[in-house]
């Protein structure tokens, strides 16, 4: 990116905080001037709301930029510090985990029956020869053994790696290989869209394939017949016949928690190494201020899966470090019905909602009346993460969600930040529709240009991070120079997040999207969120995925697939016009150098796992190229659908 991010939209549209919420926050607005203080001395009372087994003796070592060590010589565990404490504290018989099966079936677990779960898988690893600093990986469904698994290798020390259920053979190999796991934890199949789907094929040919597994721990979730082999054992056979008696022992503050893998743009995934005592003090600090977690009365959902950071941060460590009761599905929103989502929320009585803008977009897809159909009024705090959340998206999450009561929190983090970074405080911060607003308190960030000097409000550029953070990536497993040349070296003294971002005429920070995806036009730098949140904006508009194609006049052109609402015709005659019609409401809202040169009207998104769209096959097609690696896409089916949708539309002027 050569030039300034343009800073094309603006919003005007303000919402404090509910009153009430208000006086009973966790974290009031004294904690930016505390922070800011004496930032060290504020992580270092945050980590005082964990249980240490020996106080550290240093906050902070980042003598050696960028390996970070937090709370030096400390040491604790995870496992204890998420489970037996709250049962010690009298908590045991509180819910931990309210589950519920994609069929309707449902479990209980409290944090007793967490602590004797955890305890058995813990000593089952054991048994099989897994001791502190082995790796172990983790392909499941989303069951409470999926927790369990990652708790019990924490609580010995090893070290989990979770691949999302469903990643294929290659994917799951390649990550056996790079981590060289020794154990693989896995379960016949979960339940999804209606029906069984199979995991353990996947792991038997991984298995097969390196050569490096000496065991499988196989939980029985859909009963579906598997092939066996003498590397396998059943979970029930094996973890649910254990001692249920475990003494957790303490580990170094910077013991290796657990490596997860980000797939990037080009070549191998990278694997991000988080550590201990670091990652605990700030997930856990970050899940109670920006969610106002209040353990006794709320109840937690957050709609991620365990394969995705957020999974690990916001349904595993998080949460119960806090001691909260949480909802865990397994299965798709649609199933059996569209309205499943707001049906569990009903159900259990929901009170906080952490989910994705993909989610919120497709919800609003499927129509008002569908959440208008359940009672949602437990909801007081609802949370977005994953992509930039368009203010159409957010409108719609406020009024038919959270009823026009409910603050947003918008989160911005990453894999690599390890927890969130950017975000409002629901009992402090006037939020603004579409904004993630500013850094929490304790942390440091900034938009800087191409000469990383930091931009005036009103203008845009590169968002880094300009203070270490306590639950920073400690590096890239294997590969500290790609870990240097990847995050450090862009900008020096900051850390690159590869995100564009704008600040606006308040400083309040507006993400643009990853900085690959910039388009470049006639010599303006435009993000593609923008653009796409104006399409979005549209009445008869529910997605739309932008990206730049080489063009022979301006460089790149802006090339949107957009998806219309349910109710709108977009056939023949009705489509052109619609067409029409989009490209002069972009014109209209952002200015004429956003005008798409060409609309596709589409029915699917390709989409990964987590929800990201991957604007990267789009542009394969736009520019007519034969698709690159697929292979972290969440339905294969879907590149057909749009290549084959694409004889309809046609470039326009
Ligand atoms: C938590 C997570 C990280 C990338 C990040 C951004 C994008 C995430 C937001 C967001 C705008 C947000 N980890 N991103 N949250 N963009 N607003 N609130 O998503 O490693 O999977 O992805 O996701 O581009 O760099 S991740």
């Amino acid at each position: 990116m050569s030039e300034t991010l343009e800073n094309l939209s603006s919003e005007t549209r303000r919402f404090p905080p509910p009153a009430d919420l208000a006086a009973n926050a966790n974290v009031k607005a004294d904690a930016y001037a505390e922070a800011a203080t004496d930032r060290l001395a504020f992580w270092a009372k945050q980590a005082e709301r964990l249980t240490w087994a020996k106080p550290w003796d240093q906050i902070l070592d980042w003598s050696n930029p960028p390996f970070a060590k937090w709370f030096v010589g400390g040491e604790l565990n995870l496992a204890y510090n998420c489970v037996d404490r709250h049962v010690e504290a009298g908590l045991g018989d509180r819910v931990a985990i309210h589950w519920e099966g994609e069929p309707g079936d449902t479990r209980t677990v409290t944090y007793s029956d967490l602590q004797k779960l955890v305890s058995q898988a813990a000593n089952t690893l054991l048994e099989l020869g897994v001791t502190a600093g082995d790796r172990v990986m983790i392909y499941m469904p989303m069951i409470p053994e999926a927790a369990v698994a990652m708790l019990a290798c924490a609580r010995i020390g090893a070290t989990h790696s979770v691949v999302f259920g469903g990643f294929s053979v290659d994917a799951l190999a390649t990550r056996i290989e790079d981590a060289s796991a020794k154990v693989v934890i896995t379960a016949d199949g979960g339940y999804r869209r209606g029906k069984p789907s199979a995991l353990k094929p996947t792991v038997d040919e991984a298995v097969a394939r390196t050569g490096r597994i000496e065991h499988v721990l196989v939980v029985r979730r859909t009963g579906q017949e598997v092939a066996w082999t003498d590397k396998d054992q059943w979970w029930h056979e094996t973890v649910e016949q254990a001692s249920p008696e475990h003494q957790p022992q303490a580990f170094d503050s910077e013991h290796p928690l657990f490596i997860l893998y980000t797939s990037g743009t080009t070549g191998k995934p990278k694997g991000i190494l988080h550590t201990t005592g670091g990652y605990l003090t700030q997930t856990s600090y970050t899940h109670h201020a920006v969610f106002d977690l209040k353990p006794e009365t709320d109840v937690y959902w957050c709609t991620a899966d365990i394969g995705w950071v957020t999974g690990h941060s916001y349904i595993v460590y998080g949460p119960l470090s806090n001691g909260a009761t949480q909802v865990m599905y397994e299965g798709t929103p649609d199933t059996p019905d569209r309205g499943r989502f707001w049906q569990i929320v009903d159900k259990y009585k929901v009170s906080i909602l952490y989910t994705a803008p993909t989610l919120i977009r497709t919800m609003m897809k499927w129509g008002d009346d569908i959440p208008a159909g359940y009672d949602l009024s437990s909801l007081r705090v609802l949370g977005s993460v994953g992509e930039p959340i368009n203010p159409e998206a957010w409108m719609w999450y406020r009024q038919h969600v959270g009823r026009e009561r409910a603050p947003i929190v918008d989160t911005w983090w990453q894999t690599e930040t390890g927890s969130i970074m950017i975000s409002p405080l629901p009992g402090v911060t006037e939020t603004k529709p579409g904004s993630a607003m500013t850094p929490l308190p304790g942390i440091g960030a900034d938009v800087i240009d191409d000469q990383a000097q930091s931009v005036p409000n009103g203008g845009g550029g590169f968002l880094v991070l300009t203070e270490p953070w306590p639950s920073m990536l400690r590096g890239i497993w294997g590969d500290d120079q790609r870990f240097i040349d990847t995050y450090w070296s862009r900008f020096e003294g900051f850390y690159f997040a590869g995100d564009g971002a704008k600040k606006d005429s308040d400083g309040a920070l507006w993400l643009l999207g990853r900085v690959d995806d910039v388009m470049l036009v006639s010599g303006h730098n435009i993000s593609t969120t923008e653009v796409e949140s104006a399409l979005v904006s549209h009445p008869s508009v529910a997605e739309a995925a932008v990206v730049g194609a080489t063009d022979p006049t301006t460089g790149q052109a802006i090339v949107a697939f957009t998806i219309p609402r349910g109710n709108v015709d977009a056939e023949g005659d009705a489509g052109e016009q619609l067409i029409k019609d989009l490209r002069d409401h972009v014109a209209k809202t952002l200015g004429p150098i956003a005008k798409p040169r060409q609309i596709l009207l589409v029915t699917e998104l390709p989409k990964t796992r987590s929800g990201k769209i991957m604007r990267r096959l789009l542009r394969d097609v736009a520019e007519n190229r034969s698709l690159g690696d697929v292979t972290t896409l969440q339905d294969s089916t879907v590149m057909d659908l749009i290549s084959s949708g694409l004889k309809t539309a046609k470039p326009e002027d």
